[in-house]
């Protein structure tokens, strides 16, 4: 075989052996063998001293001429496995930012007992009812005085409320037993704000609120918690009527428990706050508990004496009250029997609701 061709066939097995490596450090060991201190070509150059000018001139160039050749397909290969290395890396990362997002295996949500608020704010929101909250530890005056409670009240003792630290023994505070307080609270601002008009004995605007929260009596079996939950709501106006309880509470219940011909009956009762009173029970025409009257609240007539602690003139102003129980609304909406579930917090129990 001539120089020339020998040549010719290590540029063409440099360029195969270079094609057949598959990373920049196989290539960099393929190309010691060609143009390395001691390759192939590296050698030829070192052979060159021997011979004369002229031989020098014309094998050198040839040389050259190969050697160079060989750094081409060298340099094209690097840059090949550069880019498919970086092909490779592009791949490993890619995002598909169309794939929907991972869902936790549990997500939080809302107590029963918050649903079943949220649906009595939403209804009496409807009516035109403002939603008031309010302190948890109350004045024995709020809870009790305000409310026209007689001083002998066996709900004042503490058998039945809880009493806590601060406050005098003439005014103790203890953790409401119901959310009325919040009621009168709500009331002294309303005719606060509009003092001037009823300085000047124009209209007030009517008082339309519902006060939900959690509250506190000393009592504890599978129908009582000692922590509970009470909706009370208040209207009062010119001109506000049993008639007008009768068709607000008839129609928050139907709607409540989407039961259009829920019928509702108002049975005489006594409470230190109202007079007349009344409490008021539902009967469901079908379903699990069919013809069965059960009590869902109380209610009645403002008393005189606690119209005049919100302020106002209890021969002018007049309205009703009512009081129910969102545990017991909720244990009957989703047919719980016990009421304690609700605050255990086995959240087996309490995630069925979400
Ligand atoms: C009830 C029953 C009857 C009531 C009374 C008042 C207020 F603030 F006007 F005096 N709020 N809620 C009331 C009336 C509560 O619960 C069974």
């Amino acid at each position: 075989m001539s120089d020339e061709s020998v040549l010719e066939e290590w540029v063409s097995q440099a360029r195969s052996s270079f094609e057949a490596t598959l990373s920049p450090a196989e290539l960099e060991n393929a190309k010691a063998l060609y143009l390395g201190k001691s390759g192939r070509l590296t050698e030829l150059m070192k052979g060159l001293s021997a011979l004369s000018v002229e031989e020098k001139k014309s094998r050198g160039a040839a040389i050259n001429q190969a050697k160079q050749a060989i750094e081409q397909a060298l340099l094209e290969r690097r840059q090949a496995l550069a880019q498919a290395e970086l092909d490779a890396q592009l791949r490993a990362e890619a995002l598909d930012v169309s794939l929907p997002g991972r869902q936790r295996a549990s997500g939080g949500g809302l107590h029963p007992v918050s649903l079943t608020l949220e649906r009595i704010e939403a209804i009496f929101g409807s009516m035109g009812f403002d939603v008031a909250q309010g302190p948890e530890i109350e004045t024995d005056w709020f809870n009790f005085t305000a409310l026209n409670t007689p001083e002998d009240h066996p709900a004042r003792s503490m058998h039945d409320t809880f009493y806590v630290e601060g406050g005098s023994e003439q005014a103790p505070n203890l953790l409401r037993t119901h959310t009325s307080p919040m009621q009168i609270r709500y009331a002294v601002q309303h005719v606060k704000k509009h003092r001037a008009l009823l300085e000047r004995g124009a209209l007030m605007p009517e008082i339309r609120v519902i006060a939900p929260g959690r509250t506190y009596r000393v009592d504890s079996d599978a129908t009582h918690s000692p922590m509970f939950h009470q909706c009370e709501g208040l209207w009062i106006g010119e001109n506000v009527s049993f008639k007008d309880l009768k068709v607000v509470f008839t129609d928050f219940c139907r709607t409540f428990f989407e039961s259009h011909d829920l019928v509702l009956r108002f049975r005489p009762s006594f409470f230190p706050f109202t007079e007349p009173s009344a409490e008021i029970d539902i009967q469901f025409s079908s379903g699990p508990l069919a013809g069965r009257w059960l009590e869902v609240a109380g209610s009645g007539q403002v008393h005189p004496n606690v119209v005049r602690n919100m302020g106002l003139d209890p021969e002018r102003y007049i309205g009703f009250a009512f009081g129910m129980g969102p545990d017991r609304l909720t244990m009957l909406r989703y047919g719980v029997n016990d009421l304690r579930m609700f605050f255990d917090g086995d959240l087996r129990f309490l995630s069925q609701f979400r």
